[in-house]
C-alpha cells in the first residue's frame, strides 16, 4: 500500500554551476562563482566549476538515468550568465536553447521539471556594479526572470525564484566563504533585503508572462533553531538567530514584514534606511507553494564569548561571522551522528520545520526542495558504491516527511540533494552529496545503492526496507 499521497513528487535537485561545466561555451558570461573559484585560496584545492560534471554535454545521459531510477520530477537551476551574459539586455538564444532541450528531454520521459531561476551564480558584471547590496540588482533579476518565463513557461509548470538567499547574503557578503567573498555585515543585510525585493519583483514579472496553471515558489534554507536551555537568555539567543536565519526572508516574503525585533537587534550594524516604503508590499507576493531546504538543526546559547564557528550548513571557516550584529551567541554541535560535512543527522528538525510552516502559512502546500548528506563514498572492488549511511539518512528524513503528512501537513514532494556528486562550493569536489557516484577523472556515472533505494521508493510511493539495496 502506498504510504505517500498519490501524485507526490519524488525528485532530485541540482544547480547550474555545480554540475554544468561548459563555462565558456555558447556565449556564457562570467559569474561571481567563476571569479571566486579562480581566486587562489577560496575553494579547497583551488578547484572550480569550469568542467564540473559536464552536465551541459551529458544532460541526455543524466535524464535517462533519472528515468531509469524512477524519479518523476527534477529540480535544476538556470545559469543567469548563460541567458544574459552581462546580466542585462536581450537573452542569448544559445543559453535559453540549452534549457529548452533539457526540459524537452525531461518531458519526453514524463519527468516534471522544477526550475530555479537563481542558485547563486550572479553575472560578474552585476557584481562589479555593486551586486546584491545594490537595489538595481533586484530589478535586473526581475527582467531576467521574465526572459526565462517567456521562453519556458509553456513547458515548465513549477518555478522557484531564488534558492537559499541566506547563503547568498550572509555567506557571500558576510563571512565571505561563498562568492563574491565580501566580509561586510552592512552589505550582507542590504543583500538580504534586495533578495526579498528581487523575489517579489520576479514573482510579479513571472505572473505577467506565465500561463496561469503554472506555480511560483521560493526555496529557503529554513533552519530549526534550538537553544541549549530554556533560560530566558538562551531563549532570546534562539529567537535572534531564528530571525536572522528564517524570519529575515520568510517574514517579508510570506507576511510582508520583517520580524519585530530584527531592526533593533541589528541597529549597531545599520539603520536599514535602504528599505523603501513599498518594498515590503512588493516582496510579499502570493505564492503557490513554499520550498524548504533542510540539512541539520542549529543549537545556540547566550554567551559572553564571541560567536563560535557554527556547524550550520555551508558555513566553512572564516574569521568573519555570517551573523550581522551577533557577538554574544554561541553555536554548539547538536548531539548525534554527523555527516562528512560535520552536520548532525536529525530528522526531527525537518518534521518540526514542516509543522511550523504548515501553521505559520496555513493552506500553502510545502515541498522539501533539498535534503541529503555528504559521505566519503568509495567504489568497492566491483565498482559498486554501497552508501548505507545515505540510505539511513534518506529513510530517516522521508519518514519524518511521512509523519508530518500523517499529522495533517500538506507536503507535496521531496527533492533529494543531490542527483549526482558535484562541485560543492567552497569544498570543491571533496564532498560527495550525490545519489549517483561520479568519477571526477572520467566523469563516469554510477548509481550508488541510495539511488536504487530511492528509485524504488519513488516507483512504489513507499519506503523500502533500509537494507533493500545494500
Ligand atoms: C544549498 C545548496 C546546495 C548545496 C547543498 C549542500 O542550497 O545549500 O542548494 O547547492 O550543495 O546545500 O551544501
Amino acid at each position: 500500500m502506498s504510504t505517500f499521497p498519490p501524485g507526490f513528487r519524488w525528485g532530485a535537485a541540482t544547480s547550474a554551476y555545480q554540475i554544468e561545466g561548459a563555462a565558456r561555451e555558447d556565449g556564457r558570461g562570467r559569474s561571481i562563482w567563476d571569479t571566486f573559484s579562480h581566486t587562489p585560496g577560496k575553494v579547497d584545492g583551488d578547484e572550480n566549476g569550469d568542467v564540473a560534471v559536464d552536465h551541459y554535454h551529458r544532460y541526455r545521459e543524466d535524464v535517462a538515468l533519472m528515468a531509469e531510477l524512477g524519479l518523476n520530477s527534477y529540480r535544476f537551476s538556470v545559469s543567469w550568465p548563460r541567458v544574459q551574459p552581462t546580466g542585462r539586455g536581450p537573452a542569448d538564444p544559445r543559453g535559453l536553447d540549452f534549457y529548452c532541450r533539457l526540459v524537452d528531454e525531461l518531458l519526453g520521459y514524463g519527468i516534471k521539471p522544477t526550475l530555479t531561476l537563481y542558485h547563486w551564480d550572479l553575472p560578474q558584471d552585476l557584481e562589479d556594479a555593486g551586486g546584491w547590496p545594490e537595489r538595481d540588482t533586484a530589478y535586473r533579476f526581475a527582467e531576467y526572470a521574465a526572459l526565462v518565463g517567456e521562453a519556458l513557461g509553456d513547458r515548465v509548470e513549477q518555478w522557484i525564484t531564488i534558492n537559499e538567499p541566506w547563503c547568498g547574503a550572509f555567506l557571500g557578503y558576510g563571512s565571505g566563504v561563498h562568492a563574491p567573498g565580501r566580509t561586510d555585515p552592512v552589505a550582507a543585510l542590504r543583500a538580504a533585503h534586495h533578495f526579498n525585493l528581487a523575489h517579489g519583483l520576479a514573482t510579479s514579472a513571472l505572473r505577467g508572462v506565465l500561463p496561469s496553471r503554472n506555480s511560483i515558489a521560493v526555496s529557503l534554507n529554513s533552519v530549526t533553531v534550538r537553544s541549549v536551555t530554556d533560560s530566558p537568555e538562551d531563549q532570546v539567543a534562539r529567537r535572534r538567530i531564528d530571525d536572522l536565519a528564517n524570519g529575515i526572508f520568510h517574514g517579508p516574503m510570506l507576511h510582508g514584514a520583517y520580524p519585530e525585533h530584527l531592526f533593533a537587534d541589528t541597529a549597531r550594524v545599520t539603520d536599514w534606511s535602504f528599505v523603501r516604503d513599498q518594498d515590503l508590499a512588493t516582496s510579499h507576493q502570493r505564492l503557490d507553494w513554499l520550498g524548504l531546504n533542510y540539512y541539520t538543526p542549529a543549537l545556540v546559547s547566550a554567551a559572553d564569548d564571541p560567536a563560535s564557528v557554527s556547524p550550520m550548513e555551508g558555513l566553512g571557516t572564516s574569521a568573519h561571522s555570517p551573523w550581522p550584529g551577533v557577538d554574544d551567541i554561541s553555536f554548539h554541535q547538536p548531539p548525534g551522528e554527523q555527516t562528512a560535512m560535520g552536520w548532525t543527522v536529525d530528522p526531527s528538525g525537518l518534521y518540526d520545520l514542516l509543522l511550523r510552516y504548515s501553521r505559520e502559512v496555513p493552506g500553502l502546500p510545502l515541498y522539501v526542495t533539498e535534503n541529503g548528506a555528504a559521505y566519503d563514498d568509495k567504489p568497492d572492488q566491483d565498482g559498486r558504491v554501497h552508501d548505507a549511511e545515505r540510505i539511513a539518512y534518506l529513510n530517516g528524513h522521508l519518514s519524518a516527511v511521512r509523519r508530518a503528512i500523517r499529522d495533517g501537513v500538506d507536503v507535496r514532494g521531496y527533492y533529494l540533494w543531490s542527483l549526482m556528486d558535484n562541485f560543492e562550493w567552497a569544498y570543491g569536489y571533496a564532498k560527495r552529496f550525490g545519489s549517483v557516484y561520479v568519477d571526477f577523472a572520467t566523469l563516469d556515472r554510477t548509481p550508488k545503492s541510495s539511488a536504487l533505494w530511492y528509485g524504488r521508493a519513488a516507483r512504489n510511493g513507499s519506503l523500502p526496507p533500509v537494507d533493500d539495496c545494500v
